[in-house]
């Protein structure tokens, strides 16, 4: 029932190499024809040595810093195969019947509404067609140049889907192939444009916490008084290509800052909400003992300030968030974030640490529609989201923030999950997780060589990992569905792909 605009132009397509490979990995997941996600040169040539991160030697806190101009940085490398890839663009179609004629209607976002809509794409896009059976008679949806073709629907809502590469330019028929229902009116066109989509700005700020943003390791000190500032800042954000959202957050990013203390610390929490905010805003930390988890004592009206203190008694990863009523509207708004209280001497040392939450938005206008957003509060209290999230935006950690590493690292993703209402099963496509701090305590050893981590609204993990091969790694909540709502983030990882670990073609292959 959406028109699923997740299509997100690629500005620097060398750092989409090999993506491919583990996009192909999801369709072959999927059931979906692997050919549909063959690779193509789409977009400028990969420039030897532009795929590059931050080099082994830049400190995790300057990474982020650093990254900004990667390709100051390259090094030689092996070069990854030259291909780029946009990621579905997808529409959504429900047959119906409009002036006496079979149609179908077009789902969410520009095509909201219209009759056998034009379908407007770009050369090279992967195009997904969800069909809908809005009446209950049988149809099908096929693009035979290209050549495409569903399953056909039988019952009244049924659906499917197709999918193909829009490697062909011009204006290519979409019909319904069932006896008399195209000559009845059900067709429409697939119109291939020249040249990439053009990013369509959204006018909001960048609301995305860079998943490099946070302090470093404390390490070995006596315990003492951490002061902590929280800004209760509401401002308008980029959601996605297009749209935004009037965020409510920690310090005008989503998830608020990454706060770092040690057990034993007393925490001394500042919040101060603007004089031109409309809410009062609060935090309850889940570090903390004590009645609301300093929510009581900081419920804070605009223009003013309160300051809480706590004593972080016991280590590990916890969330914090904004506990105002209503409290799941201020924590899907953005208004959650992970205080690590370090057991004394710290966690093992690793090379580089990311931070990154998962939260929902419950719009009332579909996914991927443009313009700005307006919560849904029947959608919110029946926990039907329209989209899920990685640090607060669509294309956060795939397109403006992605993760960067070099083959031979250790990395550390410290990963929780504001919510309100969806527990995670966090994976990195393509990687296993070496150590797993499950549940986010770090007083228990950690679990071995684990795929896939659950982790409850209001909770969080620890998840380590030496990186063996290089290419990009996708992270994801298995509950794949929500990877159509936004949810995907990237780890571009440099260096050798290393055969030995895995390689196309038989295990005798010749290595390259
Ligand atoms: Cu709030």
């Amino acid at each position: 029932m959406r028109l699923l605009l997740v299509n997100h132009p690629v500005r620097a397509p060398s750092r989409r190499a090999g993506l491919l490979a583990l996009i192909t990995l999801l369709f072959a997941a999927f059931g979906l024809a692997p050919a549909l996600a063959q690779s193509h040169a789409h977009g400028a040539p990969e420039k030897a040595g532009q795929a590059k991160t931050a080099p082994a030697k830049v400190a995790p806190a300057k990474a982020a810093a650093e990254k900004a101009s990667p390709a100051s940085q390259a090094t030689p490398n092996q070069t990854p195969p030259t291909i780029s890839y946009h990621t579905p663009t997808t529409f959504t179609l429900k047959t119906g019947i409009a002036g006496g004629r079979m149609v179908y209607i077009g789902v969410g976002g520009a095509i909201e509404g219209k009759i056998n809509p034009t379908l407007m794409a770009h050369q090279g896009e992967l195009i997904q067609i969800n069909l809908i059976n809005g009446e209950g008679a049988e149809h099908d949806i096929v693009v035979d140049q290209f050549p495409a073709r569903s399953a056909v629907v039988v019952g009244k809502n049924a659906s499917t889907t197709i999918s193909f590469q829009a490697n062909k330019l011009g204006e290519f028929a979409y019909f319904c192939s069932i006896a008399g229902h195209r000559q009845a009116g059900m067709e429409g066109l697939v119109q291939v444009m020249a040249g990439p989509r053009e990013t369509m700005a959204s006018g909001g700020a960048d609301i995305v916490r860079d998943p490099a943003d946070l302090p470093g390791p404390i390490g070995q000190r006596p315990s003492k008084t951490v002061r902590v500032d929280l800004e209760t800042a509401e401002l308008v954000g980029r959601l996605d290509d297009g749209s935004t959202y009037t965020y409510w957050t920690f310090n005008s990013k989503v998830p608020g800052p990454f706060l770092r203390v040690r057990v034993g610390d007393m925490v001394e929490v500042h919040v101060r909400n603007p004089a031109n905010s409309v809410m009062a805003h609060s935090v309850d930390f889940h570090a903390a003992t004590g009645p609301g988890g300093g929510a009581h004592t900081t419920q804070t009206d605009p223009g003013a300030e309160t300051v809480v203190t706590f004593r972080a008694l016991k280590p590990g990863l916890f969330v914090y968030h904004c506990a105002t009523p209503s409290v799941a509207h201020h924590i899907t708004s953005g208004m959650y974030g992970l205080i690590l209280v370090e057991p004394e001497g710290g966690l093992p040392r690793v090379d580089r640490e990311f931070y990154v939450m998962q939260g929902e938005l419950y719009t009332t206008a579909s996914f991927g529609t443009n313009g700005m957003q307006e919560l849904d509060y029947d959608k919110l209290i029946s926990e039907r989201p329209e989209y899920f999230l990685f640090n607060g935006a669509v294309g956060s950690l795939t397109k403006t923030h992605p993760l960067y590493a070099n083959v031979g690292e250790t990395i550390r993703i410290f990963f929780g999950v504001g919510g309100p209402n969806f527990t995670s099963s966090f994976h990195v496509i393509g990687e296993i997780f070496d150590n797993v701090y499950p549940m986010g305590s770090v007083e228990a050893p950690p679990v071995k060589s684990v795929q896939t981590v659950l982790v409850p609204p209001g909770g969080a993990t620890i998840v380590d990992f030496k990186i063996d091969r290089g290419g990009n790694y996708v992270l994801v909540d298995h509950a794949l569905s929500r990877a159509e709502r936004g949810l995907a983030g990237h780890l571009i990882v440099d260096g050798p792909e290393n055969d030995a670990i895995m390689h196309a073609g038989p295990a005798d292959a010749p290595a390259r």
